[in-house]
C-alpha cells in the first residue's frame, strides 16, 4: 500500500516535470503565425474628417507605417461608422456628434476607409488611407 502511494508521488512528480519541459519547450519555438508587430515611429498624426450622407473628407489620407494615427470624424448629420477592415478600424460616429480616436498604422498598403451604415460606401462614403 505504502509502495503504491510512493509510484503515484512518482508519477506526480514526474508529470510535473514533464509539463515543465513541455512549457518551456513552447516558450523557445518561435510562433508560426506571423503577428502584425508594427515599428512604432512614436509620431502622432491627427486629422479631422467630415462624414456626410454621402461623402467622407477628406478623400485621402497618408501616414506612415508605426504612426499613431489620431482622428476626429464628424457627422454632418445622420448616423455613420468609420472603417477601415485591414487596420481593424470600426468607429460608429453618432449622428451630429464629434468621435476621437486613435489607432496604429500597422501594415504598409492601400487601404479604403468607408462609411459601414446601410448603402453609404456605395453611395459615395469613402475614400483611400495610405500607409507608406
Ligand atoms: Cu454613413
Amino acid at each position: 500500500m505504502q509502495n503504491k502511494f510512493l509510484v503515484l508521488i512518482a508519477l506526480f512528480a514526474l508529470a510535473v516535470v514533464l509539463s515543465g519541459c513541455i512549457n518551456y519547450g513552447q516558450q523557445q519555438t518561435p510562433s508560426p503565425t506571423p503577428t502584425p508587430t508594427p515599428t512604432p515611429t512614436g509620431e502622432v498624426k491627427e486629422f479631422t474628417i467630415d462624414e456626410k450622407a454621402f461623402a467622407i473628407t477628406p478623400a485621402t489620407i497618408t501616414v506612415n507605417e508605426g504612426d499613431t494615427v489620431k482622428l476626429t470624424v464628424i457627422s454632418e448629420d445622420i448616423q455613420h461608422t468609420f472603417t477601415i477592415d485591414e487596420l481593424g478600424v470600426n468607429e460608429p460616429i453618432s449622428a451630429g456628434a464629434a468621435k476621437t480616436f486613435e489607432f496604429v498604422a500597422s501594415q504598409k498598403g492601400t487601404f479604403k476607409y468607408y462609411c459601414a451604415v446601410d448603402a453609404h460606401r456605395a453611395q459615395g462614403m469613402e475614400g483611400t488611407i495610405t500607409v507608406q
